[in-house]
């Protein structure tokens, strides 16, 4: 059994999608074993981001995640790192696929495309990380 990270973030937020997202995730049968509304700080973020700093939308992307609060929920199951991220779709949301949350939702208005609405950890030392600070 794993655990990973899922943050709805503030576009997901915003549009009221909290539901429809959560909706997706329970009917693939995973399991949430806890969830807050957090409006994390900037130092959580530059911790949560630390493998991005320095590249061009960083700051972009942490001034995104600061703009409303985000849903954090710590989720189980058999394979759940890998069958979220399947779930959420690839980074840019133009181009995810249809059928996954990125894919079906997701628009990168304003050609930003740090609005993909949902965050999942990647691997199971970066879920241990990520889950340590948005559940201090
Ligand atoms: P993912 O969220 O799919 O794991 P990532 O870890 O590479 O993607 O990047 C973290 C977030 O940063 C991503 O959800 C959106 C934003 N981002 C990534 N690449 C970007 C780019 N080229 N331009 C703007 N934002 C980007
Ligand atoms: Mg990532």
């Amino acid at each position: 059994m794993q655990s990973t990270l899922v943050l709805i973030k503030p576009d997901g937020v915003r549009r009221q999608l909290t539901g429809q997202i959560l909706a997706r995730i329970e009917a693939k049968g995973y399991v949430v074993a806890d969830l807050q509304l957090v409006q994390p700080e900037r130092a959580l973020l530059e911790e949560h981001y630390a493998e991005h700093q320095g590249k061009p939308f960083f700051e972009p992307l942490v001034e995104f995640m600061l703009s409303g609060p985000s849903v954090a929920i710590r989720l189980e199951g058999d394979r759940v790192i890998e069958g979220f991220r399947s779930l959420a779709g690839t980074t840019d949301p133009t181009t995810a696929a249809p059928g996954t949350i990125r894919g079906d939702l997701g628009r990168d208005w304003g050609l930003k495309v740090q609005q993909n609405l949902v965050h999942g950890s990647d691997s199971e030392e970066s879920a241990a990380r990520e889950l340590a600070l948005w559940f201090a």
